[in-house]
């Protein structure tokens, strides 16, 4: 006999995605370039070449996505803004076509029945800020603040809930440590000025918005990694609480109030010259929900910290991986809601990204059949419920991604989406797991096995 999963009626399902992953249009009607349109132009940064000049095309499609959307019966949206399409400088004189853009898209979403959730910041950093020396550089977050002003201002009156930033890690650790992301640098001490930045500018924006939005539900959204060590051995435990000071606690403590965790501040040896007087309460500034960005865990195990990246080395457990060669681990989704709920004083969450690469391909009868996909979302859907019984405040879910698009440094080899895209063609072909979601949407659950 099969019993169900039923989420609270209130539950906002919902589908994410993000302005350079699936516009196009990279260089109309006034737009800037940005660092991924940089990084993407320079030959050898992202597979095959790939560029997001096209992506899904979005910036012509809107009208015909939305459509879709609404077919899949979506109470919400999750969407980022481009900020040089709507300040092409960075900062300075506002595009209005750019915004209009945004405008158009919210209208469309409303009459649709949609709820807009929009992000201001995806990764897409106007590229004059960058040869300003970017997220490093303090002055970024006057700039940032005018963006917010322009954005706020011109949609407040429509979108209530507000993310600031996608993934501070992603942004200072791939961006400026790494290399992998735009702008490809690789310094440590860049990596730590830029994610204390990101940080800030998201501190001196949340009241902004909040002026200029009646009643605005704000929040950012984090990637967090669970760590759970290899062995039971101290070692391994030190060392997965370590990596989870990185990767976790660096972002979440200062946006809760708690400062920068000591044990990291420690292991990075940095003299913090960038912190100033007055950061840490800017950037504990209130907010109304915690974005959680969740795919995959890290399975620690202690050998020396290799000192260029002054990271414990991990190693993934064997098992089930996504294309992305992720493990999927979907109790990872409850420990996270427990352990945030237990650790911080967050008000509500949201599952702002969850989902799963998979090699997907239309079969003969132009279907696309993603069994893993749907496995996946339930296996993780069936986690957070539990946290929800257990009175954890998750409001809603979005899938990453609504679309395959323009998967970052892998350009459009992985795909994401529950709609597939035959990018020659721009034909969007809902897979099995849209049809899914669309019917767990409609009965606000599902049947468990
Ligand atoms: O595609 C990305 C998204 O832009 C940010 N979060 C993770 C996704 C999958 O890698």
């Amino acid at each position: 006999m099969s019993n169900r999963i039923t989420f609270p009626s209130d539950f906002v399902w919902g589908a994410a995605t993000a302005s350079y992953q699936i516009e196009g249009g990279w260089d109309e009607d006034g737009k800037g370039e940005s660092i991924w349109d940089r990084f993407s132009h320079t030959p050898g940064k992202v597979a095959e070449g790939h560029t997001g000049d096209i992506a899904c095309d979005h910036y012509h499609r809107w009208r015909e996505d939305v459509a879709l959307m609404k077919e899949l019966g979506l109470k919400a949206y999750r969407f980022s803004v481009s900020w040089p399409r709507v300040l092409p400088q960075g900062r300075g004189k506002v595009n209005q076509l750019g915004l209009d853009f945004y405008s158009r898209l919210v209208d469309e979403l409303l009459r649709a029945g949609i709820t807009p959730f929009a992000t201001l910041y995806h990764w897409d950093l106007p590229q004059p800020l960058q040869d300003a020396g970017g997220w490093p550089e303090r002055d970024v977050t006057g700039a940032f603040c005018e963006y917010a002003q322009a954005v706020s201002r011109a949609l407040g009156d429509r979108v209530r809930h507000w993310m600031t930033m996608n993934e501070p890690h992603i942004i200072s650790f791939l961006g400026y440590l790494d290399g992998v992301h735009a702008p490809g640098h690789t310094s440590r001490e860049e990596m730590l000025a830029a994610a204390h930045h990101v940080l800030l500018a998201h501190g001196m924006a949340v009241p902004l918005i909040r002026a200029n939005s009646k009643d605005a539900q704000v929040g950012i959204a984090l990637d967090h990694y669970p760590q759970i060590p290899a062995s039971e051995s101290e070692a391994d435990r030190k060392a997965a609480l370590l990596q989870d000071g990185v990767l976790n606690r660096w972002f979440l403590d200062p946006l809760d109030g708690k400062g920068y965790p000591q044990d990291v501040v420690e292991h990075y040896r940095s003299d913090m010259r960038f912190v100033q007087a007055g950061d840490l309460q800017t950037m504990a500034a209130p907010i109304d929900f915690l974005g959680i960005n969740y795919y995959f865990r890290y399975l620690v195990r202690s050998k020396e910290i290799p000192e260029a990246q002054n990271m414990p080395p991990t190693q993934f457990s064997t098992g089930e991986f996504t294309d992305m060669g992720w493990e999927v681990y979907p109790q990872g989704a409850y420990k996270l809601l427990k352990r945030l709920q237990a650790d911080y004083s967050f008000p509500a969450f949201y599952f702002t990204e969850n989902g799963a690469a998979c090699p997907d391909h239309p079969d003969a009868q132009g279907e696309v059949n993603d069994p893993a996909r749907i496995s996946f979302i339930k296996r993780h859907l069936e986690q957070m419920h539990q946290a929800i019984l257990e009175g954890v405040p998750l409001r809603g879910y979005f899938v990453w991604s609504l679309l395959d698009n323009f998967e970052w440094a892998f350009g459009y080899t992985k795909r994401f989406g529950i709609v597939y895209v035959d990018y020659p063609s721009q034909k969007r072909i809902p897979k099995a797991s849209a049809n899914w979601y669309r019917q767990v949407i409609a009965e606000g659950g599902f049947p468990t096995d």
